[in-house]
Parts: structure tokens; C-alpha cells; sequence
């Protein structure tokens, strides 16, 4: 049994939880963080960085989402979410990379400026710049996803993950976006997985 401790509506989580769900392993999740609290001493012994998520497979503790989200699919998801050619594995790699040192700091102003901060406290200009600038940048994954059905391969792998989670953000959030067909077109099969809507298609708070 796979403990999770992270409240669901962390993105970090859903990534996760996503990954659990699409290798159907037994799991328990513990709503931590945010309005629930509960980072305390003991919480920090798990996850010295005092962040959710964190996980426990049977004495095995992890946490930063994309590290466990890359240890649940080399440990259950071999030949579905884990590729054994070292060179397609690369390719999830450095998609999974990206979305952390790339995406994940641009969309985090906008998400926490229109979604977590009431109008009259936005820093509308830090939000517009950050929009503009995740547009260029979607629209750099789109063209990846031009030929492709999915980040690395013809079929799910661990590279779609923290992408995919991302995404439905980018493309629920009340922002001008550039036209992204390819990109459209892979989310569109994102949502055809019961385990992303459940995990992942529930409102922004
Ligand atoms: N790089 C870390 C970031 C973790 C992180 O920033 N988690 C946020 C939620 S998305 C958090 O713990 N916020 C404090 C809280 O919820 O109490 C990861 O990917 O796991």
C-alpha cells in the first residue's frame, strides 16, 4: 500500500495521484498542506522540505512530485509509463525537466495572482508578463507535438505527466492563449484517461 500525503488540490499531487491511478496500485491519500496544515515535525522526518507531496511505498519514502512520479513508473510501470530504451526514457526526462525549471515558475504568478488573490491585491503587470511568456513557451510544446501523439512515444508515458497536469491549468485558467492545435489535440487525448479526470479535471482553487 502506497501512502500520499498532499491536499488534492496541488498540482505536485495530482501528478501523483495521476501516476497511481494509471497503474492501479493500492494507495492511501492524507490531505496535508494549505488550509489542512499538518507540516510539522514528523511531517518533515518524511520530507525534510517541509513540501507536499510526499510518498511511503512500504518503508520506501520519496518526495518532489516528478522524483516519485519517476519511481512509481520504473518500479510498476515498466514497458507502459517507463520506457526500457534508455533514449526514449531521455526524451519523458528532459519534458519532465522542462515542466519543473521551465513552466512550473511562470505559470505558478498567474495561477496564485487570478486564482488564490482577490483582484484588488493582483499584480496584474507580473501576471500579464508571465502570460505572455508561457504562450512562447506552449508554443514551443506544440510544435514537439506536431508528429507525436503523446511527449515521447505513441503511447503514455511518465514524460506526459507533469505536462499534462500543467496544461489543464494553463488551458482552464482566464488568459489569453496563442492557437495550439497539437497541443489541443494531445490534451484532448489526455482527457479520454479516466485517471486524469479524476485526478486532474477538478476545479482550480
Ligand atoms: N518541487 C516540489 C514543489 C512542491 C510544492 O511546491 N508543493 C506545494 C503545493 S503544489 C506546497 O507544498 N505548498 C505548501 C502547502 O501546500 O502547504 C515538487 O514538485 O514536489
Amino acid at each position: 500500500m502506497i501512502r500520499v500525503w498532499g491536499r488534492n488540490n496541488s498540482v505536485n499531487v495530482q501528478k501523483v495521484m495521476w501516476t497511481i491511478a494509471e497503474l492501479g496500485l493500492a494507495h492511501e491519500r492524507l490531505d496535508v498542506g494549505g488550509a489542512f496544515g499538518g507540516i510539522d515535525q514528523a511531517y518533515r522526518e518524511r520530507n525534510p522540505h517541509g513540501l507536499i507531496p510526499v510518498i511511503d511505498d512500504e518503508g520506501t519514502v520519496v518526495w518532489e512530485s516528478n522524483a516519485i512520479v519517476r519511481y512509481l513508473s520504473a518500479r510498476w510501470g515498466q514497458g507502459t509509463l517507463w520506457h526500457a530504451d534508455p533514449a526514449m526514457r531521455a526524451q519523458a526526462d528532459q519534458w519532465m525537466d522542462w515542466q519543473q525549471t521551465t513552466v512550473q515558475p511562470l505559470i505558478t504568478p498567474v495561477f496564485w495572482g487570478l486564482i488564490r488573490t482577490p483582484p484588488e491585491q493582483r499584480d496584474e503587470a507580473a501576471i500579464a508578463t508571465a502570460t505572455a511568456r508561457l504562450g512562447q513557451i506552449f508554443a514551443m510544446l506544440d510544435r514537439h507535438l506536431e508528429n507525436r501523439p503523446f511527449i515521447a512515444g505513441d503511447t503514455l508515458s511518465m514524460g506526459d505527466i507533469p505536462l499534462g497536469a500543467l496544461t489543464y491549468r494553463y488551458l482552464n485558467l482566464p488568459i489569453e492563449r496563442p492557437d495550439l492545435p497539437n497541443l489541443q489535440r494531445w490534451y484532448a487525448r489526455l482527457t479520454d484517461r479516466a485517471a486524469f479526470r479524476k485526478h486532474v479535471m477538478i476545479p482550480l482553487t
